[in-house]
């Protein structure tokens, strides 16, 4: 009998994990409100402790784990739970049952605890040891599983299988901050990272890049220099996760090659409204290799099916207190509600020139982009995330990207600041995940056959047989065999290297640090401008030391006037000089977020009923799933918590806050509810909306100022007039009932929010004040 293909097994092991997830959701969904986002599981708990021993519950319907597989790539066809706790009863780790977890063995109910208690001394030394270092940059992250589907169209310059058309192939995808803690809030200004671990039958391939499509550094030498810079102080160990301080703007403003990346940062692209809404960007120049050999320079980016979406700066802040995890929630819910997060990868091609340049562009310096005007981004797959994580732990924190995981078809090339990342992955994993046997750990088990010679070592998983781990040999029967490129194996590119003599220096193509923020700058709308100058200067604002400020608006007049003047204002210097002629690239388009039309898939939409006004509750039943319907998730939000005509409440005026939603729909116009007194809850303290709950006043005022759109009908109309905001104004749909109302609303939240509301500065539209 011929034995079964690795991809075959492991394909019957996903279905069988998915058919088990499927029945769960099932499950669950007689059981819970669907619509509702934190769905608990799939078993209510009950009021008493439960006494009659039972198996663990299955996973919530919306887990996914690491596909069974052996510590050497072999699909096992197991089910999820046979890796999480088993059995009905308590035991040790050695499987032994227990009858009490809750005291220790002691001499008399009075006495010492006694040495021998040996569950005592095993379950305190596991907590002991429970943490392990956090990783030095984006310790904060969240991830889920997915699957990547090639479109066929990358075969011309790569023969990567994971590329070919209809190929899927398993994704684990984790987006970070850089600059914070793990504990840190995640909406704060900074570069987000977007890291890929693609587990494809010919080995793991990691794409590791950012949000941002440059990088602060030219040469890997110095990330350590920028790192130092933007973490907290070392003395007082602040700020946290941001870079408004002294050292960070010490640092990029002396060391210039870091102003592109600043101005992203300093864009609206340093606070994203979500994951889901986040291009993606490889950063480096890479290399691909086709079927006959030939080679192509490629850049990489994931385009977001929802579009490119920020934060206003005042809602990133109130987030951070108010939901500190905000982008790790909104992942996990809209994979729970089924709007599965989406992107498309796609490649700027590039000839595999001596130089390694396009069209004057050096492709080997990740402080420059290639205007995607000049080489279009060309679509070669989709990337769908399903699955959340089961375990935040053995999943998220444990997974262990790097650059030198490539597969066949895929290749580096010689920017130096990649190539100090493939020493620095391996290496930090080393300390973080205590030895060299991270691969072994189940979400960094490939899902190929791994023969790789290496042994031992702490945490060693596997049992390997033979005698022979050495090449050549004869005792193992010569076993493992080198793989040409007719078996699939890696070939590197056998390309040029430039001839020169040693030296510790950088092309001159490198010293050109400023035209291309110039050009980010120049591609901005009015309103981004308006952020971007609000951002500098609240940041600058934050740094103690005269000199930095100074220093950084040199910086600003080499990239634009209007940019140095309107910052040095607000922070009461006078605007310098440019020191170099500016340089007018042409503008690129694509580079702003605004003017485009995308889904309203997973956004959230908030439902302000009044539970004493019958016809605010009518129908909204049928809202909620109208907004459900429209690929949205409805929240209730009313003056207290529980159900209203059987629809849940998900957010009571208290609770509630208008930076949770992308959009307000207002069914009534309930008067203050008897929790609304400053003393209960200071937000009561708002001035005069007459026969409204100041609460819903603050919601209606914040939605207003946040530019997004509100909708209202019936006495909800009342309620928009009460809190003072312009019911004229753009992004007010108004009408005679709900359907009518959304229809309107979700027609303007293609466009994200209603910018037109904003009226930009004169300084940015050049009219006259
Ligand atoms: Fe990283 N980076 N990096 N980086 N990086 C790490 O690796 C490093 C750079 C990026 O979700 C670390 O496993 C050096 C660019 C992401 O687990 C560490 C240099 C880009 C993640 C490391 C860079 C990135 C990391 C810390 C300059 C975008 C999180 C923990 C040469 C293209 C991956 C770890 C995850 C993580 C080193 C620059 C993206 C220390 C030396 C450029 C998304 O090894």
């Amino acid at each position: 009998m011929t034995p079964p293909k690795p991809a075959d097994v492991a394909r019957k092991a996903k279905d069988a994990v998915e058919g088990a997830v499927d029945k769960t959701i099932d499950k669950a969904h007689e059981l819970v409100d669907p619509l509702a986002p934190g769905v608990p599981g799939p078993e209510a708990p009950s009021l008493e402790e439960p006494t009659e021993p039972r198996e663990p519950l299955p996973p919530k319907p919306d887990q996914g784990t690491p596909l069974p597989a052996t510590p050497t790539g072999e699909p096992l066809a197991a089910e999820p739970t046979d890796f999480a706790q088993r059995g009905a009863f308590l035991t040790t780790s050695s499987g032994t049952r227990l009858a009490d977890t809750d005291h220790s063995l002691k001499a008399g109910p009075r006495g010492p605890t006694l040495l021998q208690d040996h569950h005592l001394r095993e379950k305190m030394t596991h907590f002991d040891h429970e943490r392990i270092p956090e990783r030095v940059v984006h310790a904060r992250g969240a991830a889920a599983h997915g699957t990547f589907v090639g479109y066929g169209t990358a075969t011309p310059v790569s023969h990567a299988g994971l590329f070919a058309e209809g190929k899927e192939t398993d994704v684990f995808v984790r987006f970070s901050t850089v600059l914070g803690s793990k504990g840190s809030a995640d909406t704060v200004r900074d570069t987000r990272g977007f890291a890929t671990k693609f587990y494809t039958d010919e080995g793991t391939w990691d794409l590791v890049g950012n949000n941002i499509p440059v990088f602060f550094i030219q040469d890997g030498i110095k990330f350590p220099d920028v790192i130092h810079a933007a973490k907290p102080h070392p003395d007082r160990e602040i700020p946290q996760a941001q870079s408004a301080h002294d050292t960070f703007w010490d640092f990029v403003s002396l060391h210039t090659e870091a102003q592109h990346h600043t101005i992203w940062n300093m864009s609206d692209r340093g606070i994203p409204r979500s994951y889901r809404t986040m291009e993606g960007f490889g950063v480096h120049t890479f290399r691909l290799t086709n079927a006959e050999g030939a080679t192509s320079l490629v850049k990489f980016h994931w385009k977001p099916v929802l579009g490119v979406h920020s934060l206003v700066w005042e809602e990133a802040q109130l987030l951070n207190g108010i939901d500190p995890d905000f982008h790790r929630r909104d992942l996990a819910d809209a994979i729970e509600a089924g709007a599965f997060p989406q992107w498309e990868l796609g490649i700027q091609v590039f000839e595999d020139n001596p130089e390694q340049t396009f069209d004057g562009i050096d492709l080997l310096d990740s402080t420059k982009l290639v205007p995607e005007e000049l080489a279009p981004v060309q679509p070669i797959g989709r990337l769908t995330l399903d699955r959340n994580v089961t375990n935040y732990f053995a999943e998220t924190e444990q997974v262990a990207f790097h650059l030198g995981h490539q597969v066949p078809g895929i290749d580096v090339t010689d920017d130096p600041l990649l190539q100090a990342r493939l020493f620095s992955y391996v290496d930090t994993q080393l300390s973080r995940l205590g030895g060299p046997n991270y691969n072994q750990l189940p979400i960094n088990r490939p899902h190929a056959p791994v023969n790789d010679q290496l042994r031992d070592g702490h945490g060693q998983q596997a049992v390997h047989g033979g005698v022979a781990p050495y090449k050549p040999n004869s005792m193992d029967g010569g076993c493992p065999f080198f793989a040409g490129a007719e078996d699939r194996g890696f070939i590197d590119s056998p390309v040029r290297v430039a001839e020169g003599s040693k030296v510790r220096a950088n092309p001159a193509s490198y010293d050109d640090h400023f035209s291309q923020a110039r050009q980010f700058w120049l591609s901005m709308s009015p309103v981004e401008k308006d952020h971007i100058i609000s951002a500098y200067t609240f940041e600058l604002s934050k740094v103690y030391e005269q000199t930095i400020k100074e220093r950084q608006l040199l910086s600003l007049a080499n990239i634009d006037p209007v940019l140095c003047q309107e910052v040095a204002t607000g922070l009461g210097l006078p605007a310098p000089e440019a020191s170099l002629e500016l340089v007018d690239l042409p503008p690129s388009p694509v580079l702003s977020q605004v003017g485009g039309e995308w889904p309203a898939d997973g956004r959230m939409v908030g439902i302000v009923v009044d539970v004493e006004d019958p016809s605010s509750l009518e129908g909204l039943r049928s809202l909620r799933q109208a907004v459900d319907a429209a690929g949205m998730v409805p929240l209730v939000v009313a003056v207290r918590g529980g159900e209203i005509d059987g629809q849940p409440v998900q957010r009571t005026f208290a609770a509630g806050r208008s930076v949770e939603l992308d959009a307000l729909l207002l069914a009534g116009c309930p008067a203050p509810g008897p929790d609304a007194l400053v003393a209960r809850d200071v937000k009561a303290g708002g001035t005069g909306a007459p026969g409204l709950d100041p609460r819903v006043a603050l919601l209606v005022q914040e939605c207003f100022r946040h530019v997004k759109v509100i909708g209202a009908w019936g006495a909800g109309s009342d309620a928009v007039v009460a809190a003072g905001v312009d019911a004229d104004a753009a992004g007010i749909v108004t009408g005679d009932g709900p359907e009518d109302v959304l229809a309107g609303v979700q027609a303007l939240m293609a466009g994200h929010r209603v910018w037109e509301r904003f009226a930009t500065s004169p300084a940015v539209t050049g009219s006259p004040a």
